[in-house]
């Protein structure tokens, strides 16, 4: 299937593999659909757009295999008001798009090996992992570089986004926090030196844009930080013992490979006026970290970190060294606590909870809960036994990252779970919460989703309410599908700061 690119012949078809079959092939649609189809009904405080964004390859690869995780950012906007939807949808104009659209083919290699590609590159990000909405502007986020800024309104690429000048690193996560109360938006870089670097760059932003600290960590191995954790006080960064070896990528190899004998390292900095040397790797068994749900401080300035946890690797498409990986079902990932003494000198953590049995993944709170106690925690979830036709389904399905056939709720203070089941031929995308107009109470609103219909090949919206989570008040349908993507939020047509800023509770 592939070519080499010195070869010049663009490459016309995508590769006969999982990741491009079924709803996995790619979209590749821009374009804007007014007026969805609405089948119940949308209450009518539900004013603002819903962003999301998927990785969707305007070109098919010229390397063997490519991940999933490789593909263009494609950014998809529902705008709903008075109980009507519009759907809108744009690549981002990265530097690859654009040089790739010009030639007509691919000339980016392989998942963050530039070693791998066929030209020369200022900025070779697909921005395809996270849309989020700061100081006016849409931002389009990848790890491994810094945002690209869009407008929010017609989601037109502004361009690369260094906060003029200010941002030292040269990555960006993409799951930056915002403090509800402060506005403040909380972020870091890793590998943000370039490539194989153990440097982590920390830094804060406010509401307006402005740069109100930086501070540079040294890393105990050259980790995926793909999440990461504030509370009021403390800064926490899990590694995934996903780990990059710059000579192995100079031979034309792989970023990452799972490391079993790494540890699971959890660095944690005070938030404000952190020192290099204050840092503190705290140490638990090789496992993997996957999404943070949410973190506070309890009363005894405890850090409660509530993430996602696997005792295998979840990046199953990067093994290790040997080539092993877990069989993809076999992964069982679960809403855990670590409680984190952040004064301790013992750096073995031991107090590890599991909070939720399923397994689950893409957590999500009430934001104006982030950093905060918080009580309501919303996912996807996986469970056969909810009755999902698999050998209906099974040859649409496509492959390359995992799946959840459900959407969860989890009440921390009573540990008790609702679960919304699509239907028996739907797979679910990561939810988001939407606060009922006019009341701060936590979890009192709406969770919406994309859902994926896997007879129809078409793309659903699914909007519950908390107060009645087992049914969808509404479900909108998309004329086409949406290829599977990660991360997105809600933005209010209220909201000049994200989430909801200034919100008391
Ligand atoms: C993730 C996704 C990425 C990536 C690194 O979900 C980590 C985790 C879509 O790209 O580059
Ligand atoms: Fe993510």
């Amino acid at each position: 299937m592939s070519a080499p690119p010195s070869s010049g012949k663009p490459i016309l078809r995508f590769p006969d593999q999982p990741q491009y079959s079924g709803f996995m092939k790619p979209c590749r649609l821009e374009g804007d659909v007014s007026d969805l189809e609405v089948h119940g009904e949308i209450p009518a405080d539900i004013d603002g757009t819903f962003y999301r964004i998927m990785p969707d390859p305007q070109f098919p690869p010229f390397i063997e295999n490519d991940a999933w995780f490789n593909g263009d950012g494609s950014i998809s906007a529902f705008k709903i008001k008075d109980g009507q939807v519009s759907f809108k949808q744009r690549h981002v104009r990265t530097e690859k798009f654009i040089r790739e659209k010009e030639a007509r083919k691919a000339l980016v290699g392989k998942y963050r090996n530039k070693y791998t590609d066929a030209v020369e590159l200022k900025i070779r990000t697909t921005a395809n992992t996270n849309i989020v909405h700061f100081n006016g502007k849409l931002l389009a986020l990848k790890e491994d570089a810094p945002p690209y800024s869009l407008d929010p309104e017609t989601l037109e690429t502004h361009g690369l986004y260094t906060f003029d000048g200010q941002l030292p690193s040269l990555t960006f996560t993409a799951h930056p926090v915002f403090d509800p109360k402060s506005g403040e938006m909380i972020c870091f870089g890793y590998e943000a030196k370039g490539d194989g670097t153990p440097d982590i760059c920390y830094y804060r932003i406010a509401p307006d844009g402005k740069f109100l600290e930086v501070v540079w960590l040294i890393s105990p191995v050259v980790a995926m930080i793909h999440d990461f954790a504030v509370t009021d006080n403390w800064v926490v960064f899990p590694l995934i013992p996903q780990l990059c070896d710059i000579e192995r990528m100079k031979q034309g190899g792989e970023h990452w490979q799972w490391s079993p004998e790494t540890p699971l390292y959890i660095g944690v900095i005070p938030r404000h006026g952190a020192k290099p040397t204050d840092v503190k790797w705290f140490r638990y068994k090789n496992s993997f970290p996957s999404h943070t749900a949410n973190a506070y401080e309890d009363a005894s300035g405890n850090i409660m970190f509530d993430l996602g946890l696997s005792d295998t690797n979840v990046f199953f498409w990067w093994p290790d060294a040997q080539g092993n990986a877990p069989e993809p079902s076999s992964i069982h990932t679960q809403l855990t606590r670590f409680t984190i003494d952040p004064k301790s000198t013992d750096l073995e953590l031991t107090s590890v909870e599991v909070l939720q049995n399923n397994n689950s993944e893409f957590y999500r709170v009430d934001d104006r809960f982030a950093t905060q106690p918080y009580r309501h925690c919303y996912f996807d979830l996986m469970d056969p036994a909810l009755g999902t036709d698999f050998s209906a389904i099974g040859p649409q399905l496509g492959g390359g990252y995992p799946l959840y056939n459900a959407l969860g709720h989890v009440d921390l203070s009573t540990r008790e779970t609702e679960v919304y089941f699509p239907g028996s031929t739907h797979m679910v995308q990561e939810p988001v919460f939407i606060p009922r107009r006019g009341s701060t109470k936590e979890g009192d609103g709406y969770v919406l989703a994309l859902v994926n219909n896997c007879v129809t090949m078409t793309s659903e919206l699914h909007l519950l309410d908390t107060n009645d989570f087992t049914k969808a008040q509404a479900v909108i349908l998309l004329p086409v599908r949406l290829r599977p993507g990660l991360h997105g939020n809600w933005v209010d047509s209220e909201d000049t700061v994200p989430r909801a800023a200034g919100t008391s509770h």
